[in-house]
């Protein structure tokens, strides 16, 4: 029986990295945990029970609400309620950040962004649907309402970043700065065990990965950077792999492990691109960057994206650094930014 890692046990073990750690981030990790385990046991028993399909409502992004999507959503904010270490959520399925108001949260110090449920218009086809979340510490006074300084931070100021991956088999991927690691479920004992040390993407992929079907509205740049992909030439590993699910953890997971480039760039129908700054591309591209991959909006670096509303939206260039970097050089001839 070889020796297994917990998370909960990982966590502690690198609580030493944070000298002034008092282990409340320690703990918000711990939640975010949990909810993970409750919203996987409803993932893989949804075909058996009615939570598949539309609930019958829209989120603030005019896109129909899957009965898992507002599970999932309220399991997270329920754990991060009652672990008290939580004073504001963000979540894609709120229209408002949510203030965790109660007297143990006011004196919390962190704030969570949540995309509760990515990827879940593929839940009924049983394609790997994941939640995204990103931790900041709280700016304004402890104690103090919690204000707009708090939600509208900088992707450099996260302080912990991650995903869960309810595929087949359920994972749990997260970085506080100091590199990768990956955690899959066993749920004969239901605990995320580590399963992947120190996770870095390869520099070099050979695979990209875009929704082609929307080629004719791309800019120029990218048009014709899927070419070059396309372009027989041995010495790069050329023409590359195609592989998209329409599912961004699912997509950057498996940017992660294989190396490759995720790309959801500006179109004629979403000049800013469709995948939201806060709760998708910064946790994204910090867990990439921290992996030794690139992550940006094909000029600026994502983290440094000055965050203007909560569900602003941002095109993304993310993976293996060589991949981004070239497709940087086509955005930059071909698509200069005006
Ligand atoms: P499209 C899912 O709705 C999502 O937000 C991401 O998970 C995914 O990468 C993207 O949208 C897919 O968008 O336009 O290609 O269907």
């Amino acid at each position: 029986m070889t020796a297994f890692k917990t998370l909960g046990q990982f966590i502690i073990e690198r609580q030493k990295d944070f000298p002034y750690a008092k282990g409340e981030l320690s703990r918000l990790l711990r939640d975010i945990g949990i909810a993970a385990k409750i919203v996987n046991r409803e993932i893989n028993k949804a075909g058996l029970v009615d939570i598949l399909g539309d609930a019958g409502s829209s989120n603030i992004q005019g896109e129909s609400q899957k009965k898992l999507d507002i599970y999932a959503n309220e399991q997270f904010i329920a754990a991060l309620r009652s672990g008290g270490e939580c004073c504001i959520v963000v979540s894609e399925e709120n229209d408002e950040y949510l203030v965790i108001d109660s007297d143990i949260s006011n004196e919390a110090n962190y704030v969570v962004a949540l995309d509760p449920l990515d990827g879940s218009s593929n839940i009924d086809v049983n394609v790997g649907v994941g939640t995204i979340f990103s931790i900041y510490r709280r700016k304004s006074d402890t104690g103090k309402h919690s204000t707009n300084e708090d939600v509208l931070q900088l992707g450099t100021e996260q302080v912990a970043a991650g995903y869960v991956i309810y595929g087949s088999s359920t994972m749990l991927v997260y970085t506080t700065g100091k590199g990768v690691n990956g955690f899959t479920l066993d749920p004969s004992i239901g605990e995320f065990c580590l399963s992947h040390p120190n996770m870095t993407v390869p520099a070099a992929g050979t695979i990209y990965s875009i929704n082609e079907g929307n080629y004719i509205h791309f800019p120029d740049g990218v048009k014709k950077y899927i070419k070059y992909c396309q372009v027989e030439d041995p010495d790069t590993n050329r023409p590359y792999t195609s592989r998209y699910t329409g599912s961004m953890v699912a997509d950057i997971h498996r940017t992660l492990i294989k190396g490759g480039i995720f790309i959801y760039p500006p179109t004629t129908g979403a000049k800013k691109g469709k995948l939201r700054l806060i709760y998708e591309c910064n946790p994204m591209a910090y867990i990439i960057e921290q992996a030794g991959g690139k992550a940006s909006d094909g000029y600026k670096r994502i983290m440094e994206i000055e965050v203007r509303e909560l569900h602003q939206r941002s095109s993304i260039f993310i993976g293996s650094m060589d991949m981004v970097l070239k497709a940087e050089e086509f955005m930059s001839s071909f698509s200069p930014k005006l």
